[in-house]
């Protein structure tokens, strides 16, 4: 096993490499969606919230991340001793009809392959992705975590509809007729993922590229009155079974499994890690359930970590561990401050764990 730190676009500095690396950090998953231009409404220094208008504009539909870009950072982060693991979240503004079945649809599609196809050459393994309508929507912040700390969290259920030109919590088109975007079945969402699974996996695997699904955060059946897919640990299973590909993989977010209101979190550690289709793993730890819980401190929640990771060892886990969110802590650096705690914890966890000094 391997420890990775998370970045946002804004953060991919050499500064930022540096901090990975010094937290004990081998490897990066990077964001390359901007998803703070919600101004004051979504703040830079915290993970994204947003408000009715989630996290603000999408990017430019015309402007896919490029293979110079790709190729870049990982040099940048190779530099500083990092690999570039994986690649988190497809702009909305690239994609938006594969998830709403729209009328650029294969243009979408074939937007999607490319990127893959640059991903592959850039030597970055994995493309993590929510395959979600109203994505990361509904959360709070506030003083939650232990000693006041700042954190996010869900206090009841979220369902007004999404204004129209809306997806994933995003805006991809601020001029979209006035109205909202009608609710679709959880059958049809599934369709439009078998669909997208069966045209993008073959390129993935051709690119040595792995895709791998985020579970719906919150977890809910549905958000904003739109079907949500993984919102049960089982449904992790239905969507390995839709497609044997071994490029169909998870992005295992625990914080999420341990939202969903069935199901036993270590069993499906277990059952996922043995299929040998985790492609790396979100750290966070959560008290309650959706959608009435709290993001704690990854020691403070209730999820036991170090049995979580005892587990992942056990079934020859191999691949990269991130912390997810983190509260924020009361100092100059409150993000960094959190990121650092968690690694220090999940160092310790994997020394612990793998009886090596220096593990992965
Ligand atoms: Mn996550």
């Amino acid at each position: 096993m391997k420890l990775g730190l998370g970045l946002y676009r804004h953060q991919l500095t050499r500064e930022n490499f540096q901090f990975a690396r010094q937290a004990g950090a081998t490897h990066l998953v990077i964001h390359l969606v901007d998803y703070f231009k919600g101004g004051v409404h979504n703040p830079r220094d915290n993970q994204p919230t947003g408000g009715d208008q989630g996290w603000g504009l999408a990017g430019d539909p015309n402007a896919l991340w490029t293979l110079e870009e790709l190729q870049n950072l990982c040099r940048a982060a190779a530099a500083q001793g990092l690999q570039i693991e994986a690649v988190e979240n497809f702009d909305p503004a690239h994609w938006h009809d594969v998830l709403l079945d729209g009328p650029k649809r294969a243009a979408h599609i074939e937007n999607v392959k490319t990127i893959i196809r640059r991903l592959g050459e850039a030597g970055i393994p994995i493309m993590g992705y929510n395959f979600s309508i109203a994505g990361v929507a509904g959360r709070v912040t506030g003083p939650f975590a232990r000693g006041g700390a700042m954190s996010v969290g869900m206090e009841g259920p979220v369902d007004d509809p999404m204004p129209n030109g809306m997806v994933w919590n995003m805006v991809y088109d601020p001029h979209a007729p006035p109205g909202t975007v009608p609710p679709i079945s959880h059958d049809e969402l599934w369709r439009r993922l078998a669909r997208f699974l069966d045209e993008v996996l073959p390129v993935a695997e051709q690119a040595g590229v792995k895709l791998a699904l985020h579970p719906d955060d919150p977890p809910l059946p549905t958000v904003r009155g739109q079907p949500r897919l993984v919102y049960q640990p089982h449904l992790y299973q239905k969507v390995i079974d839709l497609n044997p590909s071994p490029s169909n993989t998870l992005e295992f977010c625990l914080g999420t499994l341990a939202e969903m209101t069935e199901g036993n979190l270590y069993e499906a550690v277990e059952q996922y890690s043995r299929q040998r289709r985790l492609a790396y793993v979100h750290f966070r730890n959560v008290t309650g359930k959706a959608p009435f819980y709290k993001e704690t401190f990854v020691d403070d929640g209730d999820i036991d970590m170090l049995r979580v990771v005892r587990i992942l060892h056990q079934t020859g886990f191999d691949g990269v561990l991130i912390p997810d969110h983190t509260p924020q802590m009361t100092c100059a650096a409150p993000w960094h401050a959190g990121m650092a705690y968690a690694m220090g914890y999940l160092r310790a966890a994997l020394q612990t764990v793998t009886g090596q000094r220096h593990p992965g």
